[in-house]
């Protein structure tokens, strides 16, 4: 914590100068600015060591600058938590119900192509593609070695920011993309699938063949991509996430948790009931109970994929929405 007060005094210095423009020479504003221009010195050493191309590294850094707001988002204390029913009125709008049936549609020979490789349901593909980005068009507008660079030297999880930098710098390396393209979230989460750099680095592919792994543009790219990384984190293709239920009114909600796995035959005998119009069969894979609310709200049934979805975002509300996307646009 004694750190803390000359953290903060830096960060207020560099917010209020505006880094690479100001000349140094003397003054707080200076010490600041080479402060981190010399953490960049460091990071170029690091980067070249691990074989980097100088060249690459000069032209992604001409474009990174110390930037105060992702600093700003990253402190920003978080809001009241959305209740499960509000973050899926935001999340699953009609306008993504409608573009995700449509792109369902429109890439069903890709979608296929891509089942046949990974085993995963074009359905599902769709979803995280419609969730993570709204199929493309909210990939973020920051350069990601920019950001990526302010969180390494801002210092709050900053190893972990430090080795994405160096991960975006190899992804550059690679011509995957070019510099001035690779655009992500602040916090780093790049093109349409949101990968952070090393997650890329392990799992996008280049489905189309053409020797770059472009998450940005490359339709191909990015539907191939998404599936590899969903596979790897071991989908089931022939399974789906889970369902909707109603729980009797004198239901021990004590049996609920992600440990509670059991045969749906067994939730059948305790009064578990499928929501809607399409009953529980018995023949769905063993599932535990998950209550996103708590007790008293909605009850979901899940499978082994709802586990994999939130290796891919540690999240019950965001698994839950890609599985109800998924089943809004297609039972298959
Ligand atoms: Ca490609």
């Amino acid at each position: 914590m004694s750190a803390m007060p000359f953290r903060l005094s830096r960060r207020a210095l560099l917010a209020a100068a505006p880094l690479l423009a100001v000349p140094l020479g003397g003054g707080p504003a200076a010490a600041a600015e080479s402060d981190f221009n010399a953490f960049l010195a460091g990071v170029r050493r690091d980067a070249s060591a691990q074989g980097i191309r100088p060249g690459t590294i000069d032209l992604a850094f001409r474009y990174v600058q110390y930037l105060p707001h992702v600093v700003e988002l990253d402190q920003r204390q978080p809001e009241r938590k959305l209740t499960f029913a509000e973050y899926l009125q935001k999340v699953i709008t009609q306008q993504r119900l409608d573009d995700a049936r449509q792109h369902l549609a429109d890439n069903s020979q890709l979608l296929q192509r891509v089942r046949q490789r990974f085993n995963v349901q074009p359905r599902f593909v769709v979803a995280l593609w419609g969730v993570e980005s709204d199929f493309g068009k909210t990939m973020g507008d920051y350069f990601v070695p920019a950001s990526l660079a302010t969180l390494a030297f801002e210092g709050r999880r900053g190893p972990m920011f430090r080795a994405e930098l160096i991960a975006a710098l190899k992804i550059l390396d690679q011509a995957n993309v070019r510099a001035d393209s690779m655009r992500g979230s602040w916090a780093g989460a790049m093109g349409q699938c949101q990968f952070m750099p090393t997650t890329f680095l392990s799992y996008a592919v280049d489905f189309d063949g053409d020797g770059r792994r472009d998450i940005w543009t490359n339709r191909a790219d990015v539907l191939g991509s998404i599936a590899n990384y969903i596979s790897r984190l071991g989908w089931h293709g022939n399974e789906s996430w889970g369902r909707q239920v109603v729980l009797p009114s004198n239901f021990d909600e004590r049996l609920a948790g992600p440990e509670s796995r059991r045969p749906v035959a067994d939730w059948t005998r305790l009064g578990v009931r499928a929501a809607g119009s399409v009953p529980l069969t018995g023949h769905e894979p063993d599932a535990s109970l998950v209550l996103p609310d708590g007790p008293g709200g909605t009850a979901l049934l899940v499978f082994d994929n709802f586990r994999v979805i939130k290796k891919w975002n540690n999240s019950t509300y965001f698994a839950a929405a890609v599985g109800y996307l998924a089943d809004s646009i297609d039972r298959g």
